[in-house]
């Protein structure tokens, strides 16, 4: 991520869940000779079990011909944290967002210590992502990153990312109105904090897809992302990492859903899966050729 900071690229981090998610990221890595990081996060580590999505993660980085991060998306408390370390991650987030500064300083700092003594990077978050409700201004205001506590947080606690609250937020519904970034504060930030600046609640939610996965029987009116200029814009200002789960969660459905609806007689779940499989794949391969990491590998 440092390079790509430096060279004015981003490195897709792409949620997996299972095999098949997993093997459209690296599929799409491979097609695009881009870097790739496949994050896990705690609930995933409780539906698969971590013995299992970990060899899965492992045996597509060691085959594949592009470099394959794993990463711990979300780690909720040090023990998390500790034990994705030990297991061989090769970085781990600690999300300390909804403590105070101080409590979040000292979480991320006991992380970062026995982190680095493993050669594991460490990935934190300062600013709590917009929620999907609507909230007034002032609250919205309050919840967002603030560029001077950044750079404070980022020297107190020599963690190698920081992930930043610039009016994303997480899932398929991220706002009512205009979809609108604070870029002005995300400028603001990157001149203060030159580590990478991670982007969550990345997700476009292309209406193409959503209206597919409504042809097909969903019920997603009024789902909306982020404009892909305003991703390239957060890229030339110092975003070096972002996160995308919902764009490939829509591809999929989609697929599922008109496969099932177009192939009634179809009761293989390859032939079921594997279409959503590739779907996703195209998802992240755009992904890649945005964000200027195709190529890169
Ligand atoms: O960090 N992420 C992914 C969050 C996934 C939460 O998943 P679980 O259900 O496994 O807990 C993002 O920032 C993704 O943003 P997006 O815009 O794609 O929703
Ligand atoms: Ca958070
Ligand atoms: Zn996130």
């Amino acid at each position: 991520m440092v390079p790509a900071r430096k060279n004015g690229y981003a490195i897709g981090a792409f949620n997996v869940q299972n095999l098949e998610s997993t093997l459209a990221i690296v599929e799409a890595a491979a097609e695009e000779k881009s870097p790739v990081i496949m994050q896990i996060t705690p609930s995933v580590i409780k539906y698969a079990g971590l013995a299992y999505i970990i060899s899965i993660v492992k045996t597509a980085a060691q085959s594949a011909p592009v470099p394959v991060a794993m990463h711990l998306d979300h780690g909720e408390d040090f023990e998390t944290a500790a034990k994705c370390v030990e297991a061989g991650f090769t970085s781990v987030m600690i999300d300390g967002s909804f403590l105070s500064f101080e409590e979040n300083s000292a979480l991320t700092k006991r992380v970062v210590d026995i982190a680095h003594r493993k050669g594991v990077s460490v990935e934190a978050e300062l600013g709590k992502l917009a929620g999907v409700e609507e909230r007034s201004v002032e609250e919205k205001e309050a919840i967002l990153t603030d560029p001077d506590a950044a750079a404070e947080f980022v020297e107190k606690t020599g963690v190698d990312a920081l992930a930043v609250a610039i009016g994303t937020s997480h899932g398929a519904y991220k706002f009512k109105s205009e979809a609108k970034l604070d870029l002005e504060r995300l400028k603001a930030i990157s001149k203060k904090v030159s580590i990478p600046l991670v982007l969550h609640g990345a997700s476009n939610v292309p209406q193409w897809i959503v209206e597919k996965a409504n042809k097909y029987g969903a019920a997603l009116s009024g789902a909306k992302g982020i404009p892909e200029e305003q991703i390239k814009q957060a890229i030339s200002l110092g975003i070096a990492k972002i996160n995308i789960d919902t764009d490939l969660r829509l591809a999929f459905t989609a697929t599922v859903r008109e496969v099932l609806t177009n192939s009634p007689k179809e009761f293989d779940p390859r032939k079921i899966l594997g279409p959503a499989k590739d779907a996703m794949k195209e998802v992240a391969k755009s992904k890649m050729r945005l964000f200027g990491s195709s190529g890169k590998a």
